[in-house]
């Protein structure tokens, strides 16, 4: 009896070793993700003079939410199984500001050439039914390990404020309700959702023809500058002039 406890003891300590290493794996390409975003975000920020990324969240499931799909989906209960058909067990979800960005930032991630895109799906251009909009990617991340290389799945959603705003009652609403919402709530949240759709597509354009503005400004400004060893002048409209004097010469 004792032998078979010592054998199921061990048996145990190497399950949780190796389901230790399993989940490290995501817990890596989820911080190889975050740097590569954190690094997008600070470009996007110099290049483009606002921030695009409002917030950047990640979660790794756990294992009784894998377990629970494993049996929903009838997939084999082993780490290889697991691991080529749960593809978000690491995931990462970000705001961001403008659908535009959503696109950029998507482009960007999609473009680097340690990633692959396994799987995009819109939901932005061709909203869910209920009203849910979101861009969805599975990419696959490879991951250094002392002995190998793991290319590891990482879900990543991107969205807007509005469209998150809406996604988590959304999301609470269905749980609360058990998944049996009320009618006329499903109705509401759906006009709720194309109320969203139509503040971002506003927000948007408010935003376009205001750096069009800032553009003009900055192309006036301009020319009232006078640079000396990284200092920056001033040039009063009386100094300007001298111009047209210097032209009539
Ligand atoms: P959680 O707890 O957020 O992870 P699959 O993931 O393969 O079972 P599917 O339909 O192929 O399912 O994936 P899809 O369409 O890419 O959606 C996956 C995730 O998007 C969901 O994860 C949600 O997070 C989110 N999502 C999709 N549709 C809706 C929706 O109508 N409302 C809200 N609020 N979120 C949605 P999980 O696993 O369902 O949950």
């Amino acid at each position: 009896m004792d032998t078979f406890k010592s054998i199921d003891v061990k048996q145990i300590r190497t399950l949780k070793n190796e389901l230790t290493r399993f989940m490290m794996t995501y817990k890596f390409a989820l911080d190889e993700l975050n740097t590569k975003i954190d690094i997008l975000k600070q470009e996007f920020h110099f290049v483009h003079d606002y921030n695009p990324i409002e917030h950047v969240s990640s979660r790794i499931k756990t294992p009784e939410s894998i377990l629970k799909k494993v049996q929903k989906k009838g997939y084999e209960l082993n780490l290889k199984s697991i691991k080529e058909n749960i593809q978000d067990i690491a995931g990462v979800r970000i705001t961001c500001s403008f659908i535009s960005d959503i696109y950029e930032l998507s482009n960007m991630l999609s473009k680097q050439q340690d990633i692959k895109v396994l799987e995009a799906k819109d939901y932005i251009s061709n909203p869910k039914t209920n009203g849910y909009r979101s861009l969805h990617m599975i990419l696959e991340v490879p991951v250094f390990m002392s002995d190998r290389v793991e290319n590891v799945c990482v879900e990543v959603q991107i969205r807007t404020i509005a469209m998150d705003f809406w996604a988590s009652l959304e999301h609470k609403i269905y749980y609360k309700y058990n998944r049996t919402v009320p009618k006329r709530l499903v109705r509401e949240l759906t006009e709720a959702a194309e109320s969203a759709a139509q503040l971002d597509r506003k927000m948007e354009r408010i935003h376009k023809e205001m750096n069009e503005l800032k553009e003009a400004v900055d192309e006036t400004e301009e020319g009232h500058e006078l640079r000396l060893n990284n200092e920056r002048f001033y040039l009063p409209n009386e100094f300007l002039k001298l111009s047209e004097r210097l032209s009539e010469k």
